[in-house]
C-alpha cells in the first residue's frame, strides 16, 4: 500500500545497513536499525490506541530515537507535532490542548512536570529519553521491528508545527506529505544532494529547519548525518573535516567565525554550506568567504510553507538576498493594502504560491482566510522586493516578530505577561541588534504611578512562564511609550533608542 511520504524518506532504505546517523560518542546507526526503531514505535504508539490522522505531540531531546519517532508517525499515518525543549509546561499545555494530541511523549525528567498537562488535555503520556530510556522505548523494546506501514495520500497531514501569532496565540500550521516530500525533492536537486554527502545535523529537530530541511533531504539521497545534539563549537569543528555540507541559522556561522581554529584547511573537504531562519548580515558572508574561500548559500523560508527562495548553486550567491523563487514556487510582492502585485524594485508584501504551501492553519478558519489566499497565494508577513537580476531581499517584516538565533519571538505573548505583573501600567517588547542572536528582546516598561518593581522582580515573575530564549535579555523603565497620533505604540521609535542596547 502506498504512502508517499514514508515509502520516500524511510522505505526506500529498508534493508540498508548503510550509515545513516552518526554520533558524538563515535556510534553509528544504519538506516536498517533506524527503521527497526521507527517500525517498533509504529507499533507502540498503534497499541496505545492512535489512528490515522490523530495527534503525537512530542517533547523530547533530540536524539535517534527522537528522530524515529517522527518517522513511526510516517509509518503509522499519524500526525507529527514537534515541540521546542524550551517551552515550559504552561506553554507545552496549550499545544497538547490545541492539537487534541492524544500520545504526549516527554523526557523522563519532564514526567512529573508534564503529567497533570497531559491529563487536563485528555492524552496519554509517555517518556522518551536521549539514551533509549523511558516508558516508550521500553515498551516498544519488545514491539516487532516491522510494522505494516498505512496507506495515505497526498494531501493527508503529516505534521502540525506551531507558529506563534501576532495576537499571542499560536497556530498549529497543517503540512501535508505532498508539502513536505515537494520540497524535499526541490531541494535536494537545487543544491545537488547525493548519497556521497554527509550533512553536519546541527539544528534541532522540532523545526522546519532541522527536521524538514536538512533531515528530509538526506533520508532522500541516503547519505549520512553527523548528528550532533547541539550546536556546540568544538563539536562542530571536530566534525566538519568529515563532513561535506552544513545548514544552520546565522548564529552557527558567526559563532564559528568568533572561534581561530575555523581556518581554510579545516573546510577545504567542504561542498556547501547553507543559512536560513534568520537574515545573514552582509558582512558576515563577506567574512566567511574570506576565511574560508566558500560563498554561503542563503535560503528563505517558514514553517507555513518550508522553503520558497534560494540563492543559486551555480550562479552568484549574493550577499543580502535570499536568491530566487525555488522551481514550482510563485513568488509577488504585493501592495501591502491592496494586494495589487507591485513591479520589480518595489517594497511591499511577500506572497507564495506552490506545492509547499501549507493547508491552513489547524480549528482556526478564520485565520487561515486572513493569510492563505482562495487562489493559493500565502501571505507572509515578509516585507520584501524582487531586484532588477530577480534576486529577493527581505527588507523588514510587516509582522511583529523577533527573530532570536533563528528562533520567532511575538512580543504580543511577552508584554501581555508583563502587562499582568504588579507594577506595571504597560510595556513594549522590542527586538534589537545582538552580535550572538542577530537580534534580542528587550523589553521596555512603564510602571504604575509610585510602583518600584525591579527589572529582577519581572525576570524573575516571567521565568517558568516563558522559554528561556522568549525572555528579555534586558528591561528598561521609561515614563511613557512614544505614541503616534492613533495611539499606537511607535516601535520603530524605541527600536532607534535602544539599538545599542547590545553593542560592544
Ligand atoms: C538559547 N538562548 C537563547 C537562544 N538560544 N536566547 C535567545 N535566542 C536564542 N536562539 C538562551 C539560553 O537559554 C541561555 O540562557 C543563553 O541564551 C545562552 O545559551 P547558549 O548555550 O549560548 O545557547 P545555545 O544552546 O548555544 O543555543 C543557541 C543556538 C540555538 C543559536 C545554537 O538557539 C539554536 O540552535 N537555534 C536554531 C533555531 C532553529 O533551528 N531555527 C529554525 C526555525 S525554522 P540563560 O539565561 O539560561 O543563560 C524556520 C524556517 C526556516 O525559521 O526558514 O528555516
Ligand atoms: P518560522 O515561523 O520560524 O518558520 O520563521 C519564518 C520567518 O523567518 C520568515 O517569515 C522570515 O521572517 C524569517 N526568515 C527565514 N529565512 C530567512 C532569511 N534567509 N532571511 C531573512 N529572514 C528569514
Amino acid at each position: 500500500m502506498a504512502n508517499p511520504l514514508y515509502d520516500a524518506l524511510f522505505g526506500r532504505h529498508e534493508g540498508r545497513q548503510t550509515p545513516f546517523l552518526l554520533l558524538d560518542d563515535g556510534k553509528t546507526v544504519t538506516h536498517a536499525e533506524f527503521l527497526a526503531q521507527a517500525a517498533r514505535f509504529a507499533g507502540e504508539v498503534t497499541a496505545l490506541g492512535l489512528e490515522p490522522g490523530d495527534r503525537l505531540a512530542a517533547q523530547v531531546a533530540k536524539s535517534p530515537d527522537a528522530l524515529a519517532v517522527y518517522a513511526a508517525c510516517a509509518q503509522a499515518g499519524v500526525i507529527f507535532l514537534p515541540l521546542n525543549t524550551a517551552y515550559t509546561p504552561s506553554e507545552v499545555s496549550y499545544f497538547v490542548e490545541d492539537s487534541g494530541a492524544k500520545l504526549f511523549l516527554c523526557d523522563p525528567s519532564s514526567e512529573a512536570a508534564l503529567a497533570p498537562v497531559a491529563e487536563a488535555a485528555g492524552a496519554t503520556l509517555r517518556t522518551l529519553g536521549s539514551k533509549g530510556e523511558g516508558s516508550f522505548a521500553e515498551a516498544a523494546a519488545s514491539r516487532p521491528p516491522e510494522f505494516p506501514t498505512v496507506e495515505r495520500q497526498p494531501d493527508d497531514l503529516a505534521a502540525f508545527l506551531y507558529t506563534s501569532g501576532t495576537t499571542g496565540r499560536s497556530k498549529g500550521a497543517m503540512l501535508t506529505q505532498a508539502n513536505l516530500l515537494s520540497n524535499a525533492e526541490v531541494l535536494k536537486d537545487y543544491w545537488r544532494f547525493t548519497e556521497d554527502d554527509v550533512l553536519l545535523h546541527a539544528l534541532p529537530i522540532f523545526h522546519t529547519h532541522g527536521l524538514f530541511v536538512a533531515t528530509n533531504i538526506m533520508l532522500l539521497v541516503g547519505g549520512p548525518m553527523i548528528f550532533l545534539p547541539r550546536f556546540d563549537a568544538d563539536a562542530v569543528i571536530r566534525w566538519l573535516p568529515m563532513a561535506t555540507s552544513m545548514m544552520g541559522v546565522p548564529t552557527f556561522y558567526t559563532r564559528l567565525l568568533d572561534d581561530p581554529r575555523l581556518t581554510r584547511d579545516l573546510v577545504a573537504h567542504m561542498r556547501l554550506f547553507i543559512s536560513g531562519s534568520a537574515p545573514l548580515l552582509a558582512d558576515t558572508h563577506r567574512q566567511w568567504e574570506a576565511r574560508t574561500g566558500h560563498r554561503i548559500l542563503e535560503r528563505y523560508g517558514m514553517t507555513e510553507t518550508n522553503m520558497n527562495t534560494s540563492n543559486p548553486y551555480d550562479g552568484d550567491r549574493r550577499a543580502g538576498t535570499v536568491g530566487f523563487p525555488l522551481p514550482g514556487v510563485e513568488l509577488k510582492v504585493t501592495d501591502p493594502v491592496t494586494g495589487a502585485e507591485l513591479p520589480n524594485g518595489e517594497i511591499g508584501m511577500i506572497e507564495v504560491r506552490g506545492p509547499n504551501v501549507f493547508k491552513g492553519y489547524w480549528q482556526m478558519p478564520d485565520k487561515t482566510r486572513e493569510e492563505l489566499r482562495e487562489n493559493g497565494f500565502f501571505i507572509t508577513g515578509d516585507l520584501g522586493m524582487i531586484d532588477a537580476d530577480g534576486y529577493v531581499h527581505i527588507v523588514g517584516r510587516g509582522k511583529d516578530l523577533i527573530i532570536s538565533g533563528g528562533y520567532n519571538v511575538y512580543p504580543k505573548e511577552i508584554e501581555l505577561l508583563i502587562d499582568e505583573q504588579d507594577g506595571v501600567l504597560e510595556s513594549a517588547i522590542i527586538g534589537v541588534p545582538h552580535p550572538d542572536f542577530g537580534e534580542a528582546v528587550l523589553a521596555v516598561v512603564v510602571r504604575n504611578p509610585g510602583a518600584e518593581t525591579s527589572a529582577e522582580a519581572l525576570g524573575a515573575a516571567l521565568s517558568g512562564k516563558l522559554a528561556r530564549f522568549k525572555q528579555p535579555k534586558r528591561i528598561v523603565f521609561v515614563e511613557e511609550l512614544p505614541r503616534n497620533t492613533m495611539g499606537k505604540v511607535q516601535k520603530n521609535i524605541l527600536r532607534k533608542d535602544y539599538e545599542a542596547a547590545f553593542k560592544g
